[in-house]
């Protein structure tokens, strides 16, 4: 539970949460008129019918040879400022377009009290994925709870009070933009619009049910509550943006918004609340972590502000619950259905957003989905994988046009339509490694649950086409003879040079992904030899400089002073899994690490959690997620950049999760990076690849009980100090548990 004694006054650093992947909402909580700021995840300007004219990011005009000629420059010249190349190889964005609010709604309380009451309580469960206002006037106890019901497509709202009669209330409708009507009739809203910018069609509607009382319909779009006993409300919202190259677009929303908001209303408020909790009980509930806290009767805005080293019980009470709030905030964002979360997850309450509120794939997108499969919510990443699947056409055509080859590109930042071209940020237009990257998470997914159905329809065929682009891009360093992606810049950091360390990382780690899997999937004997030769005549990226650092660039440039937020030569270590604890890179990489320092963004802190967990240092990542409470999270426990963005809340959680388990080199790593100060505890539910399902006990930083329940029959090697010799190999039949230890230790 989070909870607060006041309503929310601001929007980023206070509103509560709520979300079914589609549909998202911002609770306030305001007495006199609730606010509640919703979003329908599609409803972007931008792309194509955009009034600005849509290329995709593709070159307005070829450029033949341009690739070329910076590569010839590059061999010669070893690096070239990042401003040269983008006005060479970049061009000013059009048509990119931006995540829009769809508006807000206000629940109008006449004589509701003018200041707030000392009984007034304003929480979300994230058990139940409920919010709640309480409070008491005039001797009636006020209840309103919200909910966004991923099961009925609906967001949910009701108002009621302890006397009878006691709940007036207008409901309205407004939005920042001008481009819709809201009229009223009966016991419905409806909301229709186009966007002015490139005529997307979106429509809400609304229905409004009470107990007692009356309702009434207003010539302004309104609907009135008098004197009931209770009011309840649904609503339905949605677009006719569809994700198929290359138009974007499919039905119109009014057919499918109408019946998601009828089948809901004639649910009754009841079944739809038992339905909501149900739905996402059955994820939420699968993972739980016991570090010994102890929940003071605090506000959360207190906890927070109170936080000081994590040494306390009160402060590890803020610690899981951090954990759990990024699986809670990743249900709420990422379900079936939609796109995937994007930097703000589904919420946004502004029509020109921080970075359009989009998908960035230099480290955010690829964030956001880190704890997926580990905190055990595989099912959230459908709707990434789906997006992959839907930029592949028009990354198709960009690796055609603007390199000449085959396979499929996307650079730094990507929109809902499919723009995988450039833009002329010239620190950070450049990325072509972003789709290989991309295509990690799919061949997780596989590694996670085993379906080798999943591998050959879903995850293979994009990997496959990612590693094609780079068969046909790589080139002979004259500096060595390696291959290396040329040119490549390490993302906002740096000048172009050739064979960056995290190019040279992300093509290996993509390299090998594929070659695993099309030995699993019997993949042409040419294909793999090809790749196999390729693999073994690129360059690793891996390199330790003058100062016993790990290089981020082929030559040794790296400052021991410098402190940029992106770690990104370090990919290999992770999410990557080429550099080994223990091995001479990893120490290197603790240099590099150790240089960067605890500082950075939001994002870049909970990065470092996941490092120095791969690292094995279990207080340094517990460092780490106390500097991002204490310096990168707001009072809502949103993770902030600044300004908010969702990556770091999901990275904090996969951080932990790394903490407590790994399994990246496919032996199940048990308390790898347990901080000191969670000496005795237990955490249920991970997930390890392999297709394990794992719950440990701990007692004075020591394993007292494992228990392994197996999803698929297969050798699992599990390791941790509880096991005579340290290590366990054993064959695993699917459906079986297995425990080594006892709960209290005692054997
Ligand atoms: C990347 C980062 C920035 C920011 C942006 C959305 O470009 O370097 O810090 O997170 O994405």
């Amino acid at each position: 539970m989070i909870w607060y004694t006041a309503p929310a006054a601001d929007w980023e650093r206070e509103a509560l949460p709520l979300g079914s992947g589609a549909l998202g909402v911002m609770v306030f909580g305001t007495l006199a008129s609730e606010r509640l700021q919703f979003n329908e995840k599609t409803l972007w300007t931008g792309g194509p019918g955009s009034a600005q004219g849509y290329d995709f990011g593709n070159w307005r005009a070829p450029r033949p040879g341009a690739i070329a000629a910076v590569q010839e420059e590059i061999d010669t010249e070893t690096r070239i400022g990042p401003e040269a190349v983008a006005g060479r190889l970049g061009q000013p964005r059009v048509g990119f377009g931006a995540y829009q609010t769809f508006g807000d709604l206000h629940l109008d309380v006449p004589g509701a009290p003018t200041t707030t009451p000392d009984s007034y309580r304003r929480a979300l469960d994230l058990g139940e994925a409920v919010a709640t206002v309480t409070y008491t006037h005039e001797q009636a106890g006020h209840q309103r709870e919200f909910f966004v019901s991923h099961a009925d497509h609906v967001i949910v709202g009701r108002l009621a009070a302890g006397r009878p009669g006691a709940v007036t209330c207008t409901v309205r409708y407004t939005s920042p933009r001008t481009d819709f009507t809201a009229t009223s009739a009966g016991e419905r809203i409806t909301v229709r619009g186009e966007l002015a910018d490139n005529g997307m069609a979106f429509e809400a509607q609304l229905r409004v049910g009470h107990r007692g009382g009356s309702l009434t319909a207003n010539a302004d779009g309104t609907l009135t509550v008098t004197g009931a006993d209770s009011a309840w409300f649904v609503l339905a919202a949605g677009t006719d943006y569809a994700d198929t190259y290359p138009d974007y677009r499919g039905d119109d929303p009014h057919a499918k918004v109408t019946k998601a908001v009828d089948d809901a209303f004639g649910k009754g408020y009841a079944t739809l609340r038992a339905r909501h909790v149900a739905d996402h009980r059955a994820l939420f509930d699968r993972v739980a972590l016991d570090i010994r806290a102890a929940v003071p009767d605090v506000s959360t805005d207190r906890l927070l502000a109170g936080y000081t080293d994590g040494a306390s019980a009160t402060d590890r009470a803020l610690e899981a619950l951090f954990f759990q709030y990024g699986r809670y905030l990743l249900i709420a964002s990422s379900r079936p259905g939609s796109l995937p979360a994007n930097l703000q997850g589904v919420w946004n309450q502004s029509t020109s957003p921080p970075w359009s509120a989009d998908y960035h794939v230099n480290i955010n997108l690829q964030m956001n989905y880190w704890l997926a499969e580990a905190a055990n919510l595989a099912e959230t990443t459908a709707p990434y994988d789906r997006f992959v699947e839907a930029m592949r056409a028009p990354g198709r055509r960009t690796a055609k046009e603007m390199f000449g080859s085959r396979g499929w590109v996307v650079h730094n930042e990507t929109n809902p339509y499919g723009f995988t071209g450039v833009h002329n940020w010239a620190t950070s237009f450049w990325f072509p490694e972003a789709a290989a990257w991309l295509t990690t998470q799919l061949y997780e997914h596989y590694r996670f649950g085993g379906s080798t159905d999943y591998l050959r329809t879903t995850a293979y065929p994009a990997m496959k086409e990612a590693a094609e682009f780079w068969l046909d891009n790589l080139r002979t360093d004259p500096r060595d003879g390696t291959l290396v992606v040329t040119p490549s810049y390490s993302p906002e950091h740096g000048d172009f040079t050739a064979g960056a360390a995290m190019s040279q990382q992300i093509v290996h780690d993509l390299f090998t992904n594929t070659l695993e899997a099309a030995r699993i999937l019997g993949d042409a004997p040419e294909f793999r030899e090809q790749l196999a030769a390729t693999l073994a005549k690129l360059d690793p990226g891996l390199r330790i400089g003058s100062w016993g650092q790990l290089q981020e660039w082929k030559a040794d440039l790296d400052g021991p002073t410098d402190d940029h937020r992106h770690v990104s030569h370090l990919f290999g270590l992770h999410p990557g899994r080429q550099i080994e604890p223990g091995s001479r890179w990893a120490d290197a990489a603790k240099v590099s690490l150790t240089a960067r320092g605890d500082g950075g963004t939001g994002w870049s802190k909970a990065w470092k959690i996941n490092f120095w967990a791969r690292l094995r240092d279990g207080d340094h990542a517990h460092k780490m997620l106390g500097e991002q409470l204490k310096s990168s999270t707001l009072p809502n426990l949103w993770d902030t950049h600044p300004p908010f963005q969702i990556d770091g809340n999901f990275g904090a959680t996969s951080g932990v999760v790394e903490m407590l388990l790994q399994s990246q080199y496919d032996v199940i790593e048990v308390l790898p990076a347990l901080p000191s100060s969670w000496p005795d505890g237990s955490v249920r539910g991970l997930r390890a690849r392999g297709g394990a399902t794992v719950d440990i006990d701990w007692v004075a930083g020591r394993p007292t009980r494992i228990t392994l329940t197996a999803s698929r029959t297969r050798e699992l090697t599990v390791r941790s100090g509880l096991l005579r010799g340290g290590e366990v190999k054993f064959k695993a039949v699917a459906g079986r548990r297995y425990t080594w230890g006892t709960k209290t230790g005692a054997s």
